[in-house]
């Protein structure tokens, strides 16, 4: 095994030839178009949209999603290894795909029907029709059940009327998966096209975290939605929930990536950087540090190989993916608050991944179910008993 080998376990052994394959190319496609740019679109707060056809001709876009409409028919094992490799280079573009796929065309594969799907699906794997997911709203984030924005019946379809806040890709979008409550006060999904009389969309501006990543709050007055574009088969908040359990999976998966390559820096650097007359990786108080670092990674690498395998046989729970989501964005957080420090004052440039990594992490914590949120949600797996509030 090659010194400091982030595959310790050697999970790769009980990986099947297509599943390396996937990961070796998405690997290899990290290292050759976003690696050099990243850095660069972080400091400029500029999304790498010449990435998007060559992500799609990677088969990247929904890629655990059927082949009939397009997609790559993957194993969410592979999905999974794609996630990772994509957040080695940049939590942004992980971002992107994870909404494309497991936000915008999961709720259209999983909700639509047969003409919604055939309509979008092939599209937005081929990276031409990009999506947005709209949950989220100014003053309903833990607690998505409170969304004040309506939908109202009329004889032509639906008007939609209210805001959507913190929306990656919202302005870049075509399309909106936009969740709203209905004159029953049942939650129900549309697919809001861009362009749509009274739907807007404006940037947040001065992100300190994926700046490599749109993010825009979406705004509906009076917008007439045609009845073809209600999900037919989404009713109650479980439906936008189901979305939210596939993008947890990927980010549980991603955030591996974002540690590694934080390791792999630290690892580098502190066998080239000498003080006190030898390089800083021979201080034990460093060792220890890497020695940790290796450790939680291959124990969050363990949790989300098994987890995988889990979905794909359909033991998988919600809850499986809160604890892998949890503790693996919690733990690459630490990875790279920690590969920060043995780079000493170098580390605080975008010149090195950590910074840059630690920055985009802080979002990730947040979004997709804070911490507090998935301790929560464990804490009732446990107990029985939800903490979230009052009923
Ligand atoms: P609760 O009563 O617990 O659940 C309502 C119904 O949904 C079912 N359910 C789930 N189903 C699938 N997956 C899950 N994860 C599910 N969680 C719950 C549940 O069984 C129930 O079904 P039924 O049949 O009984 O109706 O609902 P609650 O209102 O008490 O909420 C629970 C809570 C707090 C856990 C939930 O609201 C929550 O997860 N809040 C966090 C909100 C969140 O994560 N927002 C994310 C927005 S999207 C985003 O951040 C994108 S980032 C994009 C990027 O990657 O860039
Ligand atoms: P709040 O819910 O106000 O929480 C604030 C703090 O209080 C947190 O620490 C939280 O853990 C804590 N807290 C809340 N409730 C409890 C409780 N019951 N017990 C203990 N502590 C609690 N949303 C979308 O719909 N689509 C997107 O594409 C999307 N992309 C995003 C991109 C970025 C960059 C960011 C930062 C967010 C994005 N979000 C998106 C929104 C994200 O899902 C929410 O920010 C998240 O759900 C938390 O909501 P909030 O920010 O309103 O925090």
């Amino acid at each position: 095994m090659p010194i400091g080998e982030v595959d310790f376990f050697r999970i790769d052994d009980l990986l099947s030839d297509e599943e390396r394959l996937t990961r070796q190319s998405v690997r290899r496609f990290v290292d050759e178009e976003v690696n050099p740019i990243i850095a660069k679109c972080f400091e400029e707060d500029r999304f790498p949209g010449e990435l998007v056809p060559k992500l799609a001709d990677l088969g990247v876009f929904g890629a655990n999603l059927p082949e009939q409409y397009g997609c790559a028919g993957m194993n969410n094992v592979a999905y999974g290894l794609i996630m990772q490799e994509l957040e080695a280079g940049d939590s942004g573009l992980r971002s992107f795909v994870s909404v494309q796929g497991a936000l915008s065309m999961y709720p259209i594969y999983e909700f639509g029907s047969e003409d919604q799907k055939r309509r979008w699906l092939p599209e937005m794997a081929r990276g031409n029709v990009i999506g947005c997911f709209g949950l989220t709203e100014p003053n309903f984030g833990s607690n998505p059940a409170g969304m004040v924005t309506r939908a109202k019946r009329t004889k032509d379809g639906w008007v939609l009327d209210g805001a959507k806040a913190w929306i990656t890709s919202g302005s870049i979008a075509d399309i909106a998966v936009v969740w709203a409550k209905v004159d029953d006060g049942q939650i129900r999904g549309f697919i809001v096209e861009k362009g749509t009389k009274g739907f807007s969309a404006r940037d947040v501006k001065n992100k300190l975290s994926l700046r490599a990543s749109v993010t825009s709050e979406l705004f509906f007055q009076d917008c007439l939605i045609p009845e073809e574009n209600i999900l037919p088969g989404s009713g109650g908040l479980k439906s936008p929930l189901m979305c939210l359990t596939q993008a947890r999976y990927g980010i549980a998966w991603g955030a591996i990536g974002a540690a590694r390559s934080c390791y792999e820096t630290a690892v580098q650097y502190a066998k080239e950087r000498v003080q006190f007359g030898r390089p800083i990786a021979g201080f034990q108080l460093t060792q220890k540090k890497l020695a940790e670092m290796l450790t939680e990674i291959t124990k969050g690498q363990l949790m989300c190989f098994r987890l995988g395998r889990m979905k794909d046989s359909g033991q998988y729970k919600p809850v499986h993916v809160s604890m892998a989501k949890m503790n693996n964005v919690a733990m690459a957080l630490e990875c790279a608050r920690t590969a920060r420090g043995i780079l000493g004052a170098n580390g605080v440039t975008a010149e090195y991944s950590p910074m840059r990594h630690m920055c985009n992490l802080e979002s990730v914590y947040t979004y997709e179910g804070t911490n507090e949120i998935h301790t929560l949600i464990l804490g009732q797996y446990i107990t029985g008993i939800p903490a979230f509030g009052e009923e």
